[in-house]
């Protein structure tokens, strides 16, 4: 295969890559299908600027046309928003959407895919998806975690919602031998707040968290590792109100028989409701946060 039949990887992009400058790959769920306009595109530029103001260069995720986008332009963006027909690209949907020239979004199972095909080692989000709370009943377990587990990318994130059994979920990555990191802490973090009440295998900072992916992946164990980082306290939420903004979303969400691809968004947006905005200025802020300590992570990495 030629990359070139099916990627596009933005000329800054591929410069920095070619020149050993840090990237970091970020996708675009977040921006079509996690939050609302205007929000998702201030959003979106503020990742963008911070990775770039950490000494790193943003590769935005996205899939134009059947085109696979590695960095997007505003234009990219604006074009997207504008065709307003933006499918939610997972694992198994990238074949599909690329062969019939649509348009979509990535997920963190799609974006690390893409982002290890271009080259790039580190990639941001908010939260990853995970084993959901009904899953007895559901088995829904979002293909972001085998993905994380085959994919050589380190994912920087601000832990697993509640929305999500994090028990179930960081068991899960033990079993795919995931090594799950908690940036300078001990606790893994639940996106809105700080502590989850479980732990990370190990606390690190960006140059241990670098050292122990080149040492994983000289030594040919394939995956990345995810690595939590919690909210700063200033923006995090009060645990009980977001407990119940979560359990009305999945009643609501119980209710109404969401299920598959549609459950995360329809939670996350009933979440958003709820709490009367409170959780989207949470949510953007620890995206920027993590999109800083992935620029740190790929600068530490850059200089292996
Ligand atoms: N969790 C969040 N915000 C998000 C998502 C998850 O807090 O925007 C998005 C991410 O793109 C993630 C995807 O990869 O949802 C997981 O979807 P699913 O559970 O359908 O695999
Ligand atoms: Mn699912």
């Amino acid at each position: 295969m030629n990359l070139n039949d099916y990627i596009d990887i933005l000329p800054e992009v591929q410069q920095a890559l070619n020149e050993n400058i840090p990237v970091v790959a970020l996708e675009s769920t977040i921006i079509f299908q996690g939050m609302p306009y205007p929000k998702n595109l201030e959003c979106s530029a503020n990742c963008e600027e911070t990775i770039r103001s950490n000494g790193a260069v943003p590769a935005t995720t996205a899939i134009i046309d059947g085109r696979i986008k590695v960095g997007v332009t505003k234009q990219d963006i604006d074009y997207m928003i504008e065709k307003n027909d933006v499918l939610k690209v997972s694992r198994r949907d990238l074949g599909q959407v690329v062969a019939g020239k649509k348009n979509g979004a990535t997920t963190v199972a799609s974006a690390v895919i893409i982002a290890e095909l271009a080259g790039i080692s580190i990639f941001a989000t908010g939260g990853i998806g995970g084993v959901h709370r009904d899953v007895q009943n559901s088995y829904d377990v979002s293909a972001d975690l085998p993905q994380i587990s085959q994919s050589n990318v380190g994912v920087v994130c601000a832990g697993a919602k509640s929305i999500l059994d994090i028990g179930f979920t960081l068991e899960y990555l033990e079993t795919l031998g995931v090594p799950v990191i908690g940036y300078e802490t001990s606790d893994f973090p639940a996106f809105f707040t700080r502590e989850s009440g479980f732990r990370a295998d190990y606390s690190m900072n960006s140059m241990e968290i670098a050292q122990m992916l080149k040492a994983k992946w000289d030594l040919g164990i394939r995956g990345g590792a995810l690595i939590g980082c919690p909210v700063p306290v200033e923006f995090a939420m009060d645990k009980a109100v977001i407990d119940n903004a979560i359990e009305k979303a999945l009643a609501e969400a119980e209710l109404q028989h969401i299920h598959g691809k549609e459950s995360t968004p329809f939670i996350l947006g009933k979440v958003l409701e709820v709490t009367g905005g409170a959780s989207l200025e949470t949510n953007m802020q620890l995206v920027k946060n993590n999109c800083k300590i992935a620029a740190k992570i790929a600068m530490a990495y850059a200089s292996l």
